[in-house]
This record gives C-alpha cells, sequence and structure tokens, in this order.
C-alpha cells in the first residue's frame, strides 16, 4: 500500500484556473497583450515567474524588462487574483474531493500538498480543507518548478517516505512529467489527449475513488 498521496491544487482540489486566467488577462490587457482561454492552458501548473515569461513572449516588449520591472508586473497580477479569490468557500472543492480526503486519512495514509501556488495555504484555509494535511509544499523553497519532481520529492523528503511509496494526483502534464520522473505512481484527472502518460487517469474528480487508485497502485 502507499505511504503517502500528494495532491495538487488547482484543477484537482478546486478550480482557480478560471481566476489565474482573469487576473493574468487584466494585467495582459495594461500591456497591450491579448491572450485566451486556449493559451490559458499552457499556464496550468507552471509558476507564476514561469507563467508571466510566456505571457511577455506574446509581446514585443519581453526583452527589454528588468527583473524589478517582472515582479512588478508578477506582484500586480497576484493582487488582481487576490481580489478574485476573496469569494472562495468550501462550496468550490470539486466533486468527490472531500470524500477521497475522508477515505485517505481513514486508511492512515498520509496525505500533502504538491501545488505550484504560493497562495496555497490561504487558499486551503478557505476551502476549510487544511486539517487534512501532514504536509504542505512551500513554493517559496521550490527552485524548479513543475515538471521537474522537485515539488513532489520535496513533500516525500520532508515526510521521510520513499518515492516508489508516494501517490501523485494531478489535472496538468507538466505535473503527471514531474510525478512520473520522481519515481512515483501519478493520477491524472482529465483528457486523454493531455494526459496518457499517466500511469491512471479518470476523467472527472468524482471518478477519483479512493478503493479504485489503491488498487491500481504498482499494478
Ligand atoms: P500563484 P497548481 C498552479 O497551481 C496554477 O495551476 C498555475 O496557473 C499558477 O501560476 C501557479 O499555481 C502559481 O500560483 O501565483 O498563486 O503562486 O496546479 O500547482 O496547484
Ligand atoms: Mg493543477
Amino acid at each position: 500500500a502507499p505511504q503517502l498521496i500528494i495532491y495538487d491544487l488547482d484543477g484537482v482540489i478546486t478550480d482557480t484556473a478560471e481566476f489565474h486566467f482573469l487576473a493574468w488577462k487584466k494585467l495582459a490587457e495594461e500591456l497591450g497583450i491579448t491572450f485566451d482561454r486556449q493559451f490559458n492552458e499552457q499556464l496550468k501548473g507552471i509558476s507564476r515567474m514561469d507563467s508571466l515569461d510566456r505571457i511577455l513572449a506574446l509581446g514585443e516588449s519581453a526583452a527589454s524588462l528588468s527583473a524589478e520591472e517582472k515582479l512588478e508586473l508578477a506582484t500586480r497580477k497576484n493582487g488582481y487574483y487576490l481580489e478574485l479569490i476573496e469569494e472562495i468557500n468550501p462550496g468550490h472543492i470539486l466533486p468527490g474531493i472531500e470524500a477521497l480526503l475522508d477515505d485517505n486519512k481513514q486508511a492512515g495514509i498520509k496525505i500533502a500538498l504538491g501545488s505550484a501556488s504560493k497562495n496555497a495555504p490561504h487558499i486551503l484555509d478557505k476551502l476549510e480543507l487544511s486539517d487534512y494535511f501532514d504536509y504542505i509544499v512551500d513554493a517559496a523553497q521550490v527552485t524548479k518548478g513543475k515538471p521537474d519532481p522537485e515539488t513532489f520529492t520535496n513533500a516525500a523528503d520532508a515526510l521521510g517516505i520513499a518515492y516508489e511509496n508516494c501517490i501523485g494526483i494531478e489535472d496538468a502534464a507538466a505535473g503527471v512529467d514531474a510525478i512520473n520522473s520522481a519515481g512515483m505512481f501519478s493520477v491524472a484527472v482529465g483528457e486523454q489527449a493531455h494526459l496518457g502518460h499517466a500511469h491512471y487517469r479518470v476523467d472527472h474528480t468524482q471518478d477519483l475513488v479512493f478503493q479504485d487508485i489503491i488498487e491500481r497502485f504498482h499494478n
């Protein structure tokens, strides 16, 4: 049996992608850069500064910006994002996730959060889920974001658990890459077209059933 399950936040526990999109869009408009929802797919699971770089690359001003100017832009986006997520409450937990966390806890298997978001602890508090978690990866401490395995290995290391005894749950292709290269068992939620490289995949969060995941582990 696994000893640790590491959950992604955005797209697995709650859907903050729309709020990230609206906040980036507002910033991009101020810079005269246009981008759409389809481009936003590429930003899922990608860190704040890496997301900014990808957006700036759509415009012409990217090369001329200093590190300070980029930090100011990223901070401005986060301000817009924080305003938008004010309204998040337990009603925003994705279907099936609270039952999954309950079953996970009852089975005595440790629970960690492996999110690229520096706002993750704040969002878990708003969802009233913080008590489930034995460890929350601090995105500020992670030097290489997904698809690098660091986000996931960081959680296992902190709890002293071998990677082969861990499961990671993700909605983003970069996240599944990170779990696989950590040597963990990857569970994905979403489309086969993006997530075919996961060890086990379901279409929707309500299909993330604890017993099914345990049965597939290393099979
Ligand atoms: P923040 P996850 C990721 O969350 C989001 O998918 C991604 O769009 C965002 O840029 C990143 O967190 C950083 O978020 O600006 O709040 O630090 O999927 O890794 O839970
Ligand atoms: Mg995600």
